[in-house]
């Protein structure tokens, strides 16, 4: 059995900042599942453009009122606190937060850790990321 705390993870390795973005990874590769957990927060007033070529996230928002712009078609939905979105397609996303918003999030496969957008909004494949953590 695993039990572990967000306290115990704020200020580790596994409390990952970016411009708009801090990702308190909970769950990563090394812990053995096949998928990553983590309590995301997005900033206030910000925008974020994402598109996960070699993952897959579903996302869950607890708190925060925000909008999610799915470039393929164009469509704007509403985020706030119960609203869930996956991300199966690996869809070209925009996540604008009103307010700060606190997203559950689960990727298959699994980060490895320090993972931070690239140019384009991806991730490393797997390999790649696995390669820069060793
Ligand atoms: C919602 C989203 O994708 N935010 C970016 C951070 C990501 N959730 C992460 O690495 O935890």
């Amino acid at each position: 059995m695993i039990v572990r705390r967000l306290e115990e993870i704020i200020g580790t390795e596994r409390d990952v900042q970016a411009k708009t973005w801090n990702s308190r990874r909970l769950l990563l590769k090394r812990d053995g599942f096949g998928y990553s957990l983590h309590d995301t927060r997005i900033f206030a007033g910000t925008e974020t453009t994402m598109w996960y070529k070699h993952h897959i996230e579903a996302v869950y928002c607890v708190a925060g009122e925000g909008e999610l712009v799915d470039h393929e078609t164009g469509a704007v939905h509403a985020i706030r606190p119960g609203t869930l979105y996956v991300l199966d397609r690996h869809d070209r996303h925009t996540l604008r937060a009103k307010t700060e918003l606190r997203l559950f999030c689960v990727f298959t496969p699994a980060l490895t850790g320090q993972e931070v957008h690239d140019a384009s909004g991806a991730y490393p494949p797997p390999e790649e990321a696995e390669a820069k953590a060793r």
